[in-house]
């Protein structure tokens, strides 16, 4: 509450300082997480998953397909089952009707058959749903906490703390993104180096919001006052980019998530750079960004 009061007195005193910082920013966006390509974003016209950067992701996809044959099979044999009645037990073709009303064997069948499935789809779902709650030791924990309406994050070992907010149409050129990105490109990103075991510790300062990158197989509500984890392990270098998936109010479509993946070198030359770089916003960053959103 406090840095939204500054905020709204202090807008004007920050304009000039907060345009100074952004293109400050922008450059330094660049520097350490070059060349990389656009792997985790929607794209027009297609269909299905967005590539899987991670084993998490894999498994879904997996589950997904799998999914999809035995639906599919149902899905024939109830219509073949139907176009039979319609067919041979119709009244022209059956005039005086069957008028048995029970058949044990049969109905014990489709007892047990759905169970039968049932149960071979929880074997293959809940191992994959277990390997994404049971969170291990993570080489890199990041805390994002979900704000009306931008994400901030802290990298809790390194003593990096900063927001990110989605850039508008005309700055994203000069933060190397395409204009396509419009709504998924953010100012400041979340950089993961590749191989290494993320754990995101996710909450909410004020309303719930939701963390996700559909390419990582992640998702998890930012509830206030609690603190729920997730994981993931990156394997491909590239940027990938989520959208807040809870309903938070009014800027809920405008507050998207970037994350870049690069290379351990790569990851510890930004470490290098971010901390010099926000280490100078410690004082009042939220408020400096509040200002420049408006
Ligand atoms: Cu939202």
């Amino acid at each position: 509450m406090r840095t939204k009061f500054l905020s709204t007195g202090l807008t004007a005193t920050f304009a000039t300082l907060a345009g100074t910082l952004a293109s400050g920013t922008a450059l330094f966006a660049q520097s350490a997480t070059d060349g990389l390509e656009i792997i985790g974003k929607p794209v027009n016209g297609k269909m299905g998953f967005q590539p899987a950067a991670t084993e998490l992701a894999r498994d879904i996809h997996g589950l997904d397909h799998f999914l999809l044959v035995i639906i599919t099979v149902i899905v024939l044999f109830v219509m073949a089952l139907m176009a039979w009645v319609i067919v041979r037990h119709n009244r022209k073709a059956r005039p005086t009707p069957s008028t048995f009303t029970h058949n044990s064997p049969l109905e014990v069948a489709w007892t047990i058959v759905p169970i039968l499935i049932l149960v071979v789809i929880g074997a293959y779902s809940l191992p994959v749903l277990f390997k994404q709650q049971e969170i291990p030791e993570g080489d890199i924990t990041i805390k994002v906490t979900g704000n009306q309406w931008y994400w901030s994050y802290e990298y809790s070992d390194e003593g990096i703390a900063f927001d990110s907010f989605m850039l508008p149409r005309d700055q994203l050129a000069e933060n190397g993104y395409t204009d396509d990105l419009y709504l998924l490109a953010t100012d400041t990103s979340v950089v993961v180096p590749t191989g290494a075991v993320v754990v995101m510790q996710v909450t909410g300062a004020d309303v719930i919001h939701s963390w996700t990158i559909p390419a990582f197989g992640v998702k998890q509500d930012a509830v206030p006052g609690r603190v729920a984890e997730l994981w993931f392990e990156p394997e491909v270098e590239g940027v990938y980019f989520g959208q807040c998936s809870e309903l938070c109010g009014k800027d809920h479509a405008y507050m998207p998530i970037t994350v870049k993946v690069v290379s351990p070198e790569a990851y510890q030359q930004w470490l290098l750079e971010a901390k010099e770089e926000y280490a100078s916003l410690e004082s009042a960053p939220r408020t400096i960004k509040l200002a420049a959103a408006r």
